[in-house]
């Protein structure tokens, strides 16, 4: 499908902008030829710098260049503005730990065990040796970086040693460089992990995490409840640090120990830092927002900037880290020599823990937009979400239907710097690099993997406009965002034209049984295959 030029074509209707194209192309070209900070032609053919912004639950219509009118977020429509803004953009699953698993290595987590939402302890889900977007960069001569969180466990087998070398790790997968929140910011414990170590720990204070109460006095979301700056709803009701609960028990570490105000404050300085040390050297940097996950506690300074609560309020801080991003860009003449490329790792939720007040102060917003269901679900709303690739100066602004996955960075990017992928490397991954800088008539996947959270027999499977959801258990969770979490019986297998209904809400299994039947089968030899990318794609 091709890449429809927005901006040009809200000024100019058809037919006169067929004509004006061509002299408006001529025109840009003499013109960037003339400004003296144009990139050269030499830095405009080697592959950029690539920073991938990764937020966290966003939903489709959570920013006002997807339709959202009930808050502003210009740092993103600017980036959507001087980029590609994708309409059917994907993370490959409806949670954090599998989508962050996808992106980095390529595979769908679905084949490996272990690789659904990770506990406070749990172990390195992925093993050094695999190639990840890191590996592939590092080698390609990048020097690269994750910022913010992680979520993909720390350690060997038997878990993180917090007192110790937290190893294996980023470092050890193809990361030069990390600085971290190590799991989710609702699990224990709030402390920076900056390459193999847990930052300002005084050995003094040892930090101890776990799923049991550490003693009878130990204070938590169910004893202290009263004294909790904000109250929890379901889970979330163990160690209270900063006066909000968690999931998971921890003591000591006091001095390591952040503030959650002030993570996106924290993500930015350790950002630039990276970005100013690598000015003169190619670079990949993984920015992994905690925005918009609970407990959402954006900054004193974003608190009350919507109508909407704190889940509008971390919205709107998220766009704010998107734009100082791009300012130090700006500042180092960047721009045109980097690839950002902006996503979600899974759709919106409401109340996910904490009486936020997401949902009563929700208003109109519509977090999925027109799509129906959010995080946990396989349903469009659970996996389509935001995605914008900008490379100024090299991408032609617009606007895509292209399907394009977060599991394709990995092989695109590989294409982009010449690496080639070893036949067991990024089996999912598809090389759509065209797609991603909106090349004319470049394509985007034909069929699409969505999946809830690790490894539950739940699938979505997108062929075109076809849409088949086949439900393990019986079960549907966060159908209507708009509420309490769901969870609806429903048969095991849905069927749905998503081009006469986008919203996923007819069921049309019945009325095509031949399709259905064929989308079941090619749902359970793309699982039986181990593989869906070709072969003989592996060697080009
Ligand atoms: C769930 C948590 C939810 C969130 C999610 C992970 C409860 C009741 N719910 O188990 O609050 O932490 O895990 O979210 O504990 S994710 O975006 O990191 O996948
Ligand atoms: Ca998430």
């Amino acid at each position: 499908m091709q890449t429809t030029n927005q901006a040009t074509s809200k000024i100019f209707p058809f037919p006169y902008f067929a004509l004006i194209q061509p002299c408006l192309f001529v025109l840009l070209c003499f013109g960037s030829f003339c400004l003296a900070d144009q990139p050269t032609q030499e830095s405009r053919s080697a592959p950029p710098n690539v920073i991938v912004i990764m937020a966290d639950d966003l939903g489709y219509g959570d920013l006002s260049c997807y339709g959202a009118t009930s808050l502003q977020t210009p740092n993103i429509d600017k980036l959507a503005e001087e980029g590609i803004r994708f309409t059917n953009g994907y993370c490959s699953a409806s949670t954090c730990t599998p989508t962050r698993y996808s992106m980095l290595t390529g595979n769908y987590a679905f084949r490996t065990r272990g690789t659904g939402i990770a506990p406070p302890n749990a172990p390195s889900i992925i093993k050094p040796g695999t190639e990840t977007v890191a590996s592939i960069l590092k080698r390609a001569g990048y020097q690269t970086g994750v910022v913010g969180k992680w979520h993909l466990g720390l350690g060997g087998e038997s878990g993180p040693d917090w007192n110790g070398d937290l190893q294996p790790g980023p470092l050890e997968i193809g990361f030069d460089s990390c600085f971290l929140l190590p799991t989710t910011n609702d699990r224990v414990p709030q402390v920076y992990v900056e390459d193999h170590n847990v930052l300002n720990l005084d050995p003094d204070d040892p930090l101890w995490v776990g799923m049991k109460k550490p003693s009878d006095d130990h204070h938590t979301g169910i004893t202290h409840r009263e004294a909790l700056k904000m109250d929890w709803s379901h889970g979330h009701n163990m160690t209270i640090h900063n006066g909000i609960s968690r999931i998971g028990f921890y003591t000591g570490g006091h001095k390591a120990r952040f503030r959650d105000e002030d993570l996106a404050d924290k993500w930015v300085e350790k950002s630039n830092a990276f970005i100013q040390q690598n000015v003169d050297k190619p670079f990949f940097l993984f920015f992994s927002s905690h925005d918009i996950h609970v407990p959402r506690m954006p900054h004193e300074r974003f608190q009350g900037s919507t109508t909407m609560g704190y889940r509008g309020d971390s919205i709107i801080q998220m766009d704010w880290c998107v734009g100082e991003l791009m300012k130090t860009l700006d500042r180092l003449k960047l721009a045109e020599k980097t690839l950002v490329i902006f996503c979600s790792d899974n759709g919106p939720v409401m109340d996910d823990g904490y009486k936020d007040g997401a949902l009563e102060q929700l208003g109109a917003h519509r977090a999925a937009g027109p799509l129906t269901g959010g995080k946990y679900s396989v349903y469009e709303g659970g996996t389509r979400t935001p995605l914008i690739t900008r490379w100024k100066g090299r991408v032609q602004p617009g606007v895509s239907e292209n399907i394009v996955c977060t599991i394709d960075f990995a092989a695109s990017l590989a294409a982009l710097t010449g690496r080639e992928l070893a036949e067991d490397a990024c089996v999912d991954s598809f090389n759509l690099m065209d797609a991603f800088l909106g090349s004319a008539n470049a394509a985007g996947r034909d069929h699409l993997i969505q999946q809830d959270n690790g490894n539950n027999g739940t699938f979505g499977l997108r062929a075109g406009d076809w849409k088949l959801h086949k439900y393990g258990k019986k079960k549907a969770f966060n159908t209507i965002v708009e509420q309490k979490l769901t969870r609806t019986k429903v048969a095991e297998f849905q069927l749905f034209n998503l081009k006469d209904d986008p919203a996923e809400k007819t069921d049309v299994l019945a009325d095509h049984p031949k399709i259905a039947e064929k989308l079941k089968q090619r749902l359970e030899k793309i699982i039986a295959d181990g593989r869906t990318r070709p072969i003989a794609a592996a060697v080009k």
